[in-house]
Parts: structure tokens; C-alpha cells; sequence
């Protein structure tokens, strides 16, 4: 009904045929794009001058049947030599910001802050520099997964002490990046680093399977990390620095399908995204969360519940440690409680079963079903669970094989963005920007290079890492200076 009146309004007011279409294509006023990379995934130079050894380079190094292809980010798209190429490119697509992070092991070669790289830092104050001369606002995630690997001998993510060696590290990114940078990310996606690298057979660094709790604990320390950073950032450096600080999670989709009830969508968020938001947002893990793991682990005959708890000191520590929501969306599926348990079966703690239909279109992540209804979706009910915080979506993308042609690469972000508009026009959603994952081709973890997430194509065959554009670099050229979604090019396959 909606639908039907803005069409009709629509077609009043304009004469064009796709503005008729009940799209909504045109960015508010004082929306931001950018583009964003990681560390790991684009530098390279994994052992120039005193750089340390990080998790993802131990774990490629030796456990290459862990990567698809068997390949590291020992150089990968070598952007800590071609970073002012990199920056040219960001400044030719009129990109607003740029989204980077940084390699702890860069910075602190022996993980602690008693010893500070020259060359490591001195690298992030060039580029940052290099941006604000440009004009583009440098936006600074300080860990994406990429922690010093002596750390990790120490126990990583699951020994508390890291609270403290993050804490370290991100004041010196305070210190010395912060007069410069008025975004700072703490840590990019908990929920995957603590599941994929503590406790699954997917596996990314480091690789382990703890006890089915490894992740719980990993995120329960990271939560400590983030509100132990704000607090420090909110104490010493706002003042001074007059910036913002918060913490990225993914929140996946949903889509109607057999069986997806209310109930079954809503514990599915809350697994999912409330498992990291809420402690942030409300205060202390999602009830449904705590008494889930509790009931499954006491099935299991553990006298405890696999998910630790935080003190009420803790819980108000945590809470309101956000100055905005920081969103990754990628896809979607139809979440179903699992019919297993109806037998007495109980494999999740969630039980919750991502289900997925064989016809939808997918990238070349086999996860990564394209379903932008998903997305509003997500973005609804953050607004609804959260009070509708000013969000940024910092990633948003589809992987192909790396083609120059990517027709369906345009595709996927004319429908991705569209569906945000409108939950932005029309349904009050306070998202203030919008982040293209990625600026260019990277190392997709332990997919290696068989997923390519770049607007702009990398060829890793040449030694100096030749940039080319893509059909979606113009195609993005001309939706930033014109504030408006473009049509996909005529020869594309639309869905
Ligand atoms: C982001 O995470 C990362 O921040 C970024 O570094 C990465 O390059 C980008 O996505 C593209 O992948 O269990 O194997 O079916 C994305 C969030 C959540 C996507 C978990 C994959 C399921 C993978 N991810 N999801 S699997």
C-alpha cells in the first residue's frame, strides 16, 4: 500500500521512467561514503623492518590446508608500498572516508607497549596524513583479527590479560593517530573471529576448537577490550581529539520461508547480533542467550554454564559504550528453530537453523546469497531493539572471481542500496553511511584469493600488484558525485 502510494506520488512529481519505479535511488543530505580494507588482508610487507609475526601469519605459514588456495598475505595486494596509488584511487571515486585498520604487529612487534615500532607507525601516519591532505576522512579500525601471534601463545582472546595488551595498544593509535582521526573502530566483528577461529572447523586464525566455549569466552574478553578502550578514549581523548568511538559487528538477515515465525527470527537476531549489542546497547548478554547456553550446557552435564557471566560491574562498564552502531551486512537466510530438538536432540545453543533455498543467487562465497529484503530487514530491527542509534554500515559487498565486467557486482549494490534508501526515506532508520567492502581484490581469509570483494581489480600475478578498474569502479564513480543510484549497465544480468 506503501509501495503503491509513493509510486504513484512519485510519478506525479517526475517524468523520468526509473524514478517511477517506487525505487528509492538519492542519498540524504550529509550522507557519507567510503570504502574499507584490513590490514592482513591487503599490506603485505609481513616482515619489513621490525615487524612482528601476527596470528594470520603463523597460521598461513603453517596451516596452508586451512586457506582454499594455500596462499598467505605475505604480500597480498603489497598496499604498504602502494598505499599513495591506493589513496589516488580512493580520491579519483570521490569516496568521502576511508576505512583501514591496523596491524598490531606493525605497531608493537613483540605485541606490548614497551616497544614501539618507528617504521610500523610512522607507515599509518603517512597514510592517514596522506588522506586528510586529500580530504578524505581517515576512519581507523584498531584490530581486524590480525593480533600479535606471542599474544596468542599466551591464550589470545580467551585469557583476560588481553583486556589490558589492547587496552595498551589502542592508546598509542590515541596517541598518535588520534589528532588526526575522528573515527575510531575498537574491533571488527567479535562474533566471527571468536566463532571461526575458537571454536569451529571453518577455520581462521588460530585455528582452534576449544571445548565448545572457546568463542563464548573470546567474546566475553573482547567485550572487556572495547569498553575498557572507550572508557580510555572517552576519559583522556575526546576532550582533545573531539571524535567517536565504537565497535563493528555483522548482523546477519532474515526472509520469510517455512516456518520462519516470529519467534524463530527474533532469537536468530539475538544469537546473532544482540550476542554483541546488547551488552552495548541494553546491558548484559540477551536473556534468551543466557538461558539457551545455560539449559544446553546443563544437559550436558557441565556444572556450569558454558557462557560466563559478567559482574553487575562489568554489565554497566559495557553498557553504553557506543557512540554509533557499526554495521557489516553481507546476506541473509530463512532462520528456523531446529526440529531436531523435538526428539530431545539438541546440537546448537541457539537452536536455530539457517536455512537456504537452492535458486537464490549467490557470489562467489557460497554463503553469500543475494537477498537485499534481508538487509532492511536487519536495519528495522536495530532501530526497533536499540532506539535506533545513528548506524554506519562499514561492509557491504559481493564476491566474484575477480571479472573486470562485474555486472552482478553492480547489481548486488544497486539492490543492497536501494533497500537501505528506503529503510532510511521511509522507514526512519537513522543510517548516516554507507561502506563499500572493498576498495580492492584482497585475501579473503581462508578462502585465500578464490573470493574477490574488490570495486577495483588486483592482478596478484604481477610483481607490483597492477590496479585496473572494474565496471563498478565508474559505476560507483557516478552514484558518489551524483548522489543518486545509477542504472546497472544494459548488457548486466539483472536478478
Ligand atoms: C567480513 O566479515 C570481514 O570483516 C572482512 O574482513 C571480509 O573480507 C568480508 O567480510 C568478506 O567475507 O560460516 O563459512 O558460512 C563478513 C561476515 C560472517 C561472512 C560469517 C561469512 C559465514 C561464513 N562473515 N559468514 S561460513
Amino acid at each position: 500500500m506503501k509501495e503503491l502510494r509513493r509510486i504513484v506520488i512519485c510519478c506525479v512529481i517526475f517524468t523520468k521512467l526509473h524514478e517511477c519505479q517506487g525505487a528509492n535511488l538519492s542519498f540524504p543530505e550529509n550522507f557519507i561514503i567510503g570504502a574499507a580494507t584490513a590490514s592482513y588482508q591487503i599490506e603485505g610487507a609481513w616482515n619489513v623492518s621490525d615487524k612482528g609475526e601476527n596470528v594470520w601469519d603463523w597460521f598461513t605459514h603453517n596451516k596452508p590446508e586451512n586457506i582454499a588456495d594455500g596462499s598467505t598475505g605475505d604480500v597480498a595486494c603489497d598496499s604498504y608500498h602502494k598505499y599513495e596509488e591506493d589513496v589516488q584511487w580512493v580520491k579519483n571515486l570521490g569516496l568521502d572516508f576511508y576505512r583501514f585498520s591496523v596491524s598490531w604487529s606493525r605497531v608493537l612487534p613483540n605485541g606490548f607497549a614497551n616497544e614501539v615500532s618507528e617504521d610500523g607507525i610512522q607507515y599509518y601516519k603517512n597514510l592517514t596524513t596522506l588522506l586528510v591532505a586529500n580530504g578524505i576522512e581517515p576512519i581507523v579500525t584498531i584490530y581486524h583479527w590480525d593480533h600479535p601471534q606471542i599474544l596468542e601463545d599466551l591464550g589470545g582472546w580467551t585469557n583476560e590479560l588481553m583486556v589490558e595488551w589492547y587496552t595498551d595498544y589502542a592508546r598509542i593509535l590515541f596517541e598518535e593517530l588520534g589528532p588526526m582521526v575522528k573515527t575510531f573502530i575498537t574491533i571488527n566483528e567479535p562474533k566471527v573471529y571468536c566463532e571461526q577461529g575458537y571454536n569451529s572447523t571453518t577455520k581462521k586464525a588460530p585455528g582452534k576448537i576449544l571445548e565448545n566455549m572457546g568463542h563464548y569466552l573470546c567474546v566475553h574478553n573482547t567485550l572487556k577490550a572495547h569498553a575498557t578502550a572507550y572508557h580510555l578514549y572517552d576519559d583522556e581523548f575526546r576532550a582533545i581529539q573531539e571524535g567517536q568511538i565504537g565497535i563493528v559487528t555483522p548482523c546477519a538477515g532474515w526472509v520469510p520461508g517455512d516456518n520462519v515465525t516470529e519467534e524463530s527470527i527474533e532469537r536468530h537476531f539475538q544469537f546473532d547480533c544482540g550476542w554483541i549489542m546488547h551488552p552495548i546497547y541494553v546491558g548484559d548478554y540477551p536473556e534468551i542467550v543466557k538461558t539457551r547456553v545455560a539449559y544446553v550446557s546443563a544437559l550436558e552435564n557441565y556444572p556450569f554454564s558454558r557462557l560466563p557471566e559478567f559482574s553487575q560491574d562489568w554489565i554497566e562498564y559495557i553498557n553504553g559504550t557506543a557512540d554509533f552502531f557499526g554495521l557489516n551486512h553481507y546476506t541473509s537466510s530463512m532462520p528456523i528453530f531446529d526440529t531436531a530438538e523435538e526428539l530431545g536432540i539438541y546440537t546448537r545453543d541457539s537452536g536455530i537453523i539457517k536455512n537456504t533455498n537452492s535458486s537464490w543467487s549467490a557470489g562467489s562465497s557460497s554463503w553469500l546469497y543475494v537477498l537485499p529484503e534481508g538487509f532492511g530487514n536487519v536495519l528495522r530491527m536495530i532501530r526497533d531493539q536499540y532506539n535506533n542509534p545513528p548506524l554506519y554500515v562499514f561492509e557491504n559487498g559481493y564476491s566474484d572471481t575477480g571479472e573486470l565486467e562485474d555486472y552482478r557486482r553492480i547489481n548486488y549494490y544497486y539492490e543492497y542500496v536501494s533497500e537501505m534508501l528506503t529503510a532510511i526515506n521511509d522507514d526512519g532508520c537513522n543510517v548516516v553511511a554507507y561502506t563499500i567492502w572493498s576498495l580492492l581484490d584482497n585475501f579473503e581469509w581462508n578462502a585465500g584469493y578464490t573470493e574477490l570483494f574488490g570495486i577495483i581489480s588486483v592482478d596478484f600475478n604481477s610483481s607490483n600488484r597492477t590496479r585496473s578498474a572494474k565496471l563498478s569502479t565508474s559505476w560507483w564513480q557516478e552514484v558518489i558525485s551524483t548522489r543518486t543510484l545509477q542504472d546497472v549497465p544494459s548488457n548486466g544480468t539483472r536478478r
